[in-house]
C-alpha cells in the first residue's frame, strides 16, 4: 500500500528528526508532504539567479572602486536590497542543498562538496511542480560530481556534472540537456543565459513559471569571459593583507596557520600569482554575471512580465580576499558567510528599499513558495521574507546559526559554529587547542579585535554560548555528520615563506607561571 502523508506524519517525522539522529528526508517515493495554501497570495512567475562564490560587496552599487555592475544595481534601485543575507554553511554544495530544501547543513546531511543529495530529500520546487508552475534548472547543480542527470523538481533541465567548465576542455564535452548530451559551445555564463532565455520564450500566460538560473561563475579558477579580459588588469588595489591578525591581538592560531596553505594568501591555491591577479580576474568573470541578469531581466520585459515577476538574486557563498590573511570560504568571517541578495517585483515592492534583517539561504525555499500562494513546510529551518520589505514588524530572528564541518580536502580550517547577530559574532570550534572569537561588528566589522578573553565580554559570550548551543539542539544540531573522506588533501606549505613553521598561540593561552601550585 502506497503510504501518504497527511500533515500529521510530517510533524510527527519533524519531531522525530529533532530529537533524533536528525535527517530529515523523506522515504523514496513517498508523495509530497501537503502544503496549505496562502488564499491572499497570488501565485506568481519567480526567476531565482544563483551565482558561485559571489562576495556580499563585489557590486558595484555597494560603493566598490571599479567594478561596475549596472545591471545588478539595477535590481537593488528597482527593488530590494537584503543587506544582511548570510548562508548557514559558507560552501558550494552544503548551501545549494540549504537554498534547494530550506533546511540547515546537518539536516540536509549534504555536508561536503563530493557527495550526492541523500536519496528522498526533498527540493521545494517539487511542491511548485505539483501546484501546476512550469520548472527549469539552468545551471550549476554540484551536489556530488558522478552525475549530471535531471533532478526532481524541474520540467527542464541544463547541467553538468560538479564544477563544470568555464570553456569545454574538449571538442566532445557535453552538457545534460533535460538527459541527451549536447555539447557545450562557449563560454558558460552566456551559455547557460541562452538555454535560460530559450526557456522562458516557450512560457505562456496558462501557468506561472519558474526559473532557478545557477550560475558556474564565479568560482576558482576565475576566468572571465574572453570581451572582460584584462579590463581590470591595471586597476589599483588595496586588499586587506591579514593586517592586525597576531598572537597578540589573540587571533586564533589555526587562522594564522593558515596564511601558508591553499587558502591563504601566502600560498593561494598552491601558487605563486599573488591575491591581486585572482581578484582581477574574479571581478572580470562577474561582469558576465551581470550582463546575464540584465538580459533576463530585458526579456521579461520583452515577454510583458517584467513588473509582475519576483526576481531574486544571491550568492552561494561568501568569499575572502586578503581578510585575516585568507582567500576562499568556509570560515565564519564576514566577507565568507555574507552573500549579496538582491530581490525585485515591481506590482509588490517600492524601488531602493533595504530589508535589515537577518536573511539566510534556507529563506529562500520558503519565500519562493510563498511567493507561489503555498505555507512552508513544517519540517524547514528557513522562512518567508516576501512580507519584510512591507512590514518590518513581522516576527524575525535576533541570531543566524552558522556551522561548518571539517574537511579532509582542505584540512587548514577547522569544524567551527557560530552566531551572528546585529552586533556581536561569536565563534566557536571543535575538536581544536585554540582560541574561541567575539566580534563586535559595530565597532569592529573587521573582526580584527577579539574580544573572548576580555573580563568585559565575558556575560555576551556566556549569553552567546548558551543562545548557540541552545538553537543547536533546536535545530538537531547537536550531532555532528560525518563522512569518509573522499578525494585529495590540498595540505602543503611553502617552505619558502615560513612553511615548516607553526604559528604562536594566541596570547590569551598562555601563561608565566605555574598555576596549580597543589599539583601532586
Ligand atoms: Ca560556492
Amino acid at each position: 500500500m502506497r503510504r501518504c502523508f497527511t500533515k500529521l506524519n510530517v510533524l510527527v517525522l519533524t519531531c522525530l528528526c529533532v530529537s533524533s539522529f536528525c535527517v530529515a528526508h523523506f522515504k523514496e517515493g513517498t508523495e509530497l508532504p501537503n502544503l496549505s495554501v496562502r488564499q491572499t497570495v497570488k501565485p506568481r512567475n519567480v526567476v531565482f539567479i544563483l551565482t558561485d562564490d559571489h562576495r556580499y560587496d563585489a557590486i558595484g552599487f555597494m560603493g566598490h572602486p571599479f567594478l561596475e555592475t549596472p545591471h545588478l544595481d539595477s535590481l537593488a534601485e528597482n527593488g530590494i536590497h537584503l543587506k544582511n543575507a548570510f548562508v548557514a554553511t559558507s560552501l558550494c554544495s552544503p548551501s545549494r542543498a540549504s537554498i534547494l530544501t530550506g533546511m540547515y547543513t546537518h539536516k540536509h546531511r549534504v555536508i561536503d562538496n563530493n557527495r550526492l543529495v541523500p536519496p528522498g530529500t526533498i527540493f521545494f520546487p517539487q511542491y511548485l511542480q505539483r501546484a501546476g508552475y512550469s520548472t527549469a534548472f539552468v545551471g550549476k547543480w554540484h551536489m556530488g560530481g558522478s552525475d549530471d542527470d535531471p533532478r526532481p523538481g524541474f520540467d527542464h533541465w541544463v547541467s553538468f556534472r560538479g564544477q563544470g567548465n568555464y570553456l569545454p576542455p574538449g571538442p566532445g564535452y557535453t552538457l545534460n540537456v533535460d538527459g541527451r548530451r549536447e555539447l557545450q559551445k562557449g563560454y558558460i555564463t552566456d551559455e547557460l543565459t541562452d538555454y535560460a532565455i530559450q526557456w522562458l520564450e516557450q512560457q505562456t500566460s496558462e501557468r506561472p513559471f519558474f526559473l532557478y538560473l545557477s550560475h558556474k561563475a564565479v568560482h576558482a579558477n576565475f576566468t572571465p569571459a574572453k570581451r572582460h579580459q584584462g579590463l581590470y588588469a591595471d586597476v589599483e588595489l588595496n586588499l586587506p593583507k591579514g593586517e592586525g591578525i597576531s598572537a597578540d591581538s589573540n587571533a586564533p592560531r589555526w587562522v594564522r596557520d593558515q596564511r601558508n596553505s591553499w587558502h591563504g594568501i601566502d600560498f593561494a591555491y598552491h601558487s605563486d600569482k599573488g591575491l591581486e591577479y585572482l581578484y582581477r580576474r574574479y571581478c572580470e568573470a562577474l561582469l558576465a554575471v551581470d550582463d546575464s541578469v540584465g538580459r533576463i531581466l530585458q526579456h521579461l520585459k520583452k515577454m510583458g512580465v517584467y513588473d509582475e515577476t519576483l526576481v531574486i538574486y544571491m550568492g552561494d557563498n561568501g568569499f575572502m580576499f586578503g581578510e585575516h590573511g585568507l582567500i576562499d570560504k568556509r570560515v565564519s568571517y564576514e566577507a565568507s558567510i555574507r552573500v549579496p541578495m538582491l530581490m525585485q517585483c515591481p506590482d509588490l515592492y517600492p524601488g531602493g528599499g533595504v530589508v535589515e534583517q537577518l536573511i539566510g539561504n534556507i529563506d529562500i525555499g520558503p519565500t519562493i513558495l510563498h511567493a507561489a500562494g503555498l505555507q512552508t513546510p513544517n519540517y524547514m529551518d528557513g522562512q518567508s521574507f516576501f512580507d519584510l520589505p512591507k512590514d518590518d514588524r513581522q516576527s524575525w530572528r535576533d541570531y543566524f546559526l552558522y556551522i561548518y564541518y571539517w574537511e579532509k580536502n582542505y584540512p587548514q580550517t577547522p569544524t567551527q559554529f557560530a552566531l551572528r547577530g546585529d552586533r556581536f559574532k561569536y565563534i566557536t570550534y571543535y575538536g581544536l587547542w585554540d582560541l574561541d572569537e567575539l566580534y563586535d561588528l559595530r565597532s569592529d566589522p573587521g573582526e580584527t579585535r577579539n574580544l573572548i578573553a576580555e573580563p568585559e565580554y565575558e556575560v555576551v559570550v556566556r549569553e552567546m554560548e548558551d543562545r548557540l548551543y541552545a538553537m543547536l539542539s533546536e535545530e538537531g544540531g547537536m550531532d555532528i555528520p560525518m563522512n569518509q573522506p573522499k578525494g585529495s588533501s590540498q595540505n602543503k606549505r611553502w617552505r619558502a615563506r615560513g612553511g615548516q613553521r607553526a604559528a604562536e598561540f594566541p596570547n590569551a593561552l598562555v601563561i608565566d607561571t605555574p598555576i596549580n601550585r597543589d599539583a601532586k
